[in-house]
């Protein structure tokens, strides 16, 4: 499948399992018009479809925020909620913004916003 935008970056757990810490990982992250996936070592870890999307957008900082999360964007889903994704800086998270936009347009019907 074409691929929009993939780049290794940092997520949190999406706490799935009510009782596991939240942690973060650097996973390989690809977009397609169909699917947003990640991948630890070429092994699919997780995968949401574009569809199940409502809403990708930029987070506000809470005070002391490492230096590797400065750049979070959200993805809200339909299905477990909230994925949290850490772009390396202000360039790279705004290449994944408009990745998320076109991939949305691309879409005979446009289910979900980028809202900024
Ligand atoms: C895992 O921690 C990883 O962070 C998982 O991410 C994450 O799954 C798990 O959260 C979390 O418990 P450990 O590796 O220390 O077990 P990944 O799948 O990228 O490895 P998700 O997919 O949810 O982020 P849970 O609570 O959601 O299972």
């Amino acid at each position: 499948k074409k691929i929009i935008l993939e780049e290794l970056l940092l997520k949190k757990s999406q706490q799935k399992r009510k009782m596991s810490p939240a942690n973060y990982k650097k996973r390989l992250f690809v977009l397609t018009k169909t699917s947003l996936s990640y991948y630890e070592y070429g092994r699919k870890k997780g995968s949401i479809e574009i569809e199940k999307i409502r809403c990708v957008e930029t987070v506000n900082l809470e005070e002391s925020t490492p230096p590797a999360r400065q750049y979070p964007f959200q993805v809200s889903h339909e299905i477990y909620g909230l994925l949290y994704v850490y772009a390396p800086d202000e360039e790279r998270r705004n290449k994944w913004l408009a990745a998320f936009e076109k991939a949305s347009r691309d879409k005979f019907l446009l289910k979900f916003t980028v809202c900024f």
